[in-house]
Order: structure tokens, then sequence, then C-alpha cells
């Protein structure tokens, strides 16, 4: 008789990453990584979010750039603890890179972590960071057509945020077709729509963010 053994080899990334969701678990961290191509928004999103929380909120960001501190600098205005992460030449953060981030903060004085990964919608898509989800951030400058052409991260993702729509006027993009993209990738896929100039949409990610992490959070 012959028995088929299928094990998963788990790699050294995920192996690091499954002991940073348990760090996590325990100290009841909520942590989302942020993903998109460069300046779709993803700095913007965040300094708009740290702006509408309140000053007491307990959260965090860690930022991931090729070079310079320049996220950091513009994420530290509000005010809550702030980490830059260079990769230098590497196109992805990776869950020792958050590790060291992480070692001389306090987990239990965090309830968010947000990561922002270094701008680009392929490699960052297959390094877990022990995260709770993937969020995609795609913005209409760039083409209706980019799920279909990169579906990894849309696969992968819980949230896509559509921004920029403060643009929809002097752009060619079809915003019904690029949402039918996206769910033609993902089923189903929640979007929402957001403009970090004009401060729209926001309600809706604060509102998807205390939803899943309230669901995460269950006892
Ligand atoms: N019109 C408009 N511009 C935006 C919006 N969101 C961001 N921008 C602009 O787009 C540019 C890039 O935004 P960032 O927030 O730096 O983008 P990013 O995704 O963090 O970029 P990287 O970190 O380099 O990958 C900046 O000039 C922003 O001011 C928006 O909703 N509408
Ligand atoms: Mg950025």
């Amino acid at each position: 008789m012959r028995v088929e053994v299928q094990e998963k080899v788990l790699s050294e990334n995920d192996k690091l990453a499954l002991g940073l969701r348990e760090r996590f678990r325990a100290h009841e961290v909520f942590c989302v990584n942020l993903i998109s191509s460069p300046g779709s928004g993803k700095t913007a999103l965040l300094e708009r979010t740290l702006e509408a929380l309140p000053k007491t909120a307990r959260v965090a960001v860690l930022t991931g750039d090729l070079q310079t501190e320049n996220d950091a600098r513009r994420l530290a205005r509000a005010g809550f603890p702030v980490k830059q992460i260079t990769t230098g030449d590497t196109c992805h953060l990776d869950a020792n890179m958050v590790i060291k981030a992480l070692a001389d903060w306090d987990l239990d004085a965090i309830d968010i972590l947000f990561i922002e990964n270094v701008g680009n919608l392929v490699c960052p898509t297959s390094y877990d960071l022990g995260e709770h989800a993937k969020i995609v951030v795609l913005s209409v400058t760039e083409g209706e057509d980019k799920p279909l052409k990169y579906p990894a991260i849309f696969a992968v993702a819980e949230l896509c945020i559509l921004n920029k729509v403060d643009l929809l006027p002097y752009v060619p993009f079809d915003l019904r077709q690029a949402i039918a993209n996206v769910r033609q990738v993902h089923p189903g896929m929640e979007v929402v729509e957001t403009s970090c100039t004009q401060a729209r949409g926001l309600e809706s990610w604060l509102g998807w963010i205390e939803r899943r992490r309230a669901q995460v959070m269950k006892p």
C-alpha cells in the first residue's frame, strides 16, 4: 500500500510570519498590510487615517521604501509611533524586517498596526508579514485593467481601496469596469472609493477597519 504524504514546506519567511501572527494574537494587535504600485496613495491614505483617529488611539505605522525617510516624516506629523524600514534594493518587506522594526516597541501599547509595503504591485504579494489582512490600493490614474494584469494581489487582498476618485473627471478611467475587473479576479471583493486629497470615502475605510478588527479580536 502506498501512502502519499503531502506536507507544505514552509519557507523561512512563512515561519517568521507565523511567529509574528502569534505575537499579534497574544498582544491583541490588529495588523494590516497595505500594498500598491508606487504613488497610488498608501501614505496619503494613512495620513488621512491617522488625522481622523482620536489622539488617544493606540495605532502605529511601519512604512517601507527602498530609500528615504520621507513617508515616515509625513506620517509622524500625526503624533503616533512611526518607523521607516529602508530596504536598499529589495522590492518588498519581509517578516524579518518587521520583526527587527518592532524590536523596541511594546506591542501591548498598540491596538492597530498599519504596515505600508514598498510600492510594488507584484513582489510584496508573496511575503506574509503575519498581518490579518492585505489591502490593495489602486488609483484611477493607473488604468482599469490593472486587476487583470496583476491578479495575484487582487486575489489575496481582502479589500480594494480605489483611490484618487477626485481625478475621475480628468482621466479616462472606467470606474464600473475597474470594479468589474477587481471582482472578476476576486468575486465579491469589497471596494472602497476614496479621495485622500478631498478626504472622501474615509468613513467607509475606517468602518471596515473597526469591523474587521472586531472580528479578529472575537474570543
Ligand atoms: N488627486 C489626488 N492625489 C492623491 C491622492 N492620494 C494621493 N495623491 C497624491 O499622489 C502622490 C503619491 O501619493 P503617496 O501617498 O506618496 O503614494 P504612495 O503609494 O505612498 O507612494 P510610494 O510610497 O512611493 O509607493 C502624492 O503626490 C499625493 O499627494 C488622491 O486621492 N487624489
Ligand atoms: Mg508611501
